[in-house]
């Protein structure tokens, strides 16, 4: 039978699970059941990028089967980033008072979201940790542990953030964290893009917590991450940091705020 759509996750309402798709077929299925059978309450929206596997053909029959999954077909692969602006916009129309950044490989385990969504009934900003007290990585390299610690310290010392994984993508956005960032605005595309995202939200001044989550490697299918992502998380962060920088002189110069965030 056909599952129905739901009332919502009680305290954080209508949850929509954002899971960006490029080649996931293998992975698809398990992860929208796992979702499910640890929220039954929250809906799903894969946004598929024209997979050439034909990850949007099967997301189309996961929809069919059951109510609380949707699915964004996009023209071609324009990266993570692009995916989820596209996510975000199409569930602040439809209304959910929260979205899920989650990915499909399973790295982001479906049976910590109860945590993630508990956390967010009082904070606008949740990040799925894999650097804070009780997290745990499983299975990755040391070269992939490295980069993701380093890049970490990179970013938290360069942008002055008080988050220890912000290049992580698992996480809560409620609708107000949404409204006060200036989602038009973002450019980047891979790491950089959670990056991009916890500096609009910190200097937006929104609550922003971190749960400790664990971290798996993918067991099927094919990473897209490429030395081009680390790259521009690199330079974009630099980047961010110059201007962080060259503002806060020009603020002692003119005792004027030159903050780049549109609040509502
Ligand atoms: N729609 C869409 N999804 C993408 C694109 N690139 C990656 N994804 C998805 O984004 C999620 C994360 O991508 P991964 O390949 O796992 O990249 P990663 O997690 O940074 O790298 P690994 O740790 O090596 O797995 C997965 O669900 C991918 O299918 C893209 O261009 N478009
Ligand atoms: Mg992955």
């Amino acid at each position: 039978m056909r599952q129905r759509r739901t009332q919502g996750h009680p305290g954080v309402g209508r949850v929509l699970v954002v899971i960006p798709t490029y080649n996931e077929a293998d992975n698809l299925t398990s992860i929208v059941a796992r979702v499910h059978r640890a929220a039954p309450q929250v809906e799903v929206l894969v946004a598929d990028d024209n997979s050439p596997d034909g990850t949007g053909a099967l997301a189309d029959d996961l929809a069919r089967a059951d109510a609380r999954v949707h699915v964004l077909h996009r023209p071609g692969k324009e990266g993570l980033g692009a995916a989820y602006l596209a996510g975000f916009g199409w569930a602040r129309r439809r209304g959910y008072d929260a979205v899920v950044e989650m990915d499909a490989d399973g790295s982001h385990a479906p049976e910590d979201l109860p945590r993630l969504l508990a956390a967010a009934v009082d904070a606008d900003v949740v990040i799925g940790s894999r650097w804070t007290a009780g997290a745990r990585v499983v299975n990755w390299p040391v070269r992939r542990l490295l980069l993701s610690r380093c890049g970490n310290l990179y970013a938290r010392w360069a942008l002055g953030m008080p988050v220890s994984d912000a290049t992580g993508g698992y996480r809560v956005y409620r609708r107000a964290a949404l409204a006060a960032v200036d989602l038009e605005s973002v450019c980047s595309q891979g790491y950089a893009f959670q990056v991009e995202l916890s500096r609009l939200a910190h200097r937006a001044g929104l609550r922003m917590v971190e749960v400790p989550i664990t971290f798996a490697e993918r067991e099927r299918g094919a990473s897209k991450m490429s030395p081009l992502i680390v790259v521009e998380a690199l330079w974009r962060i630099t980047g961010w940091a110059v201007q962080d920088r060259r503002a806060a002189v020009r603020r002692g110069l003119h005792g004027t705020p030159t903050g780049q965030v549109r609040w509502p």
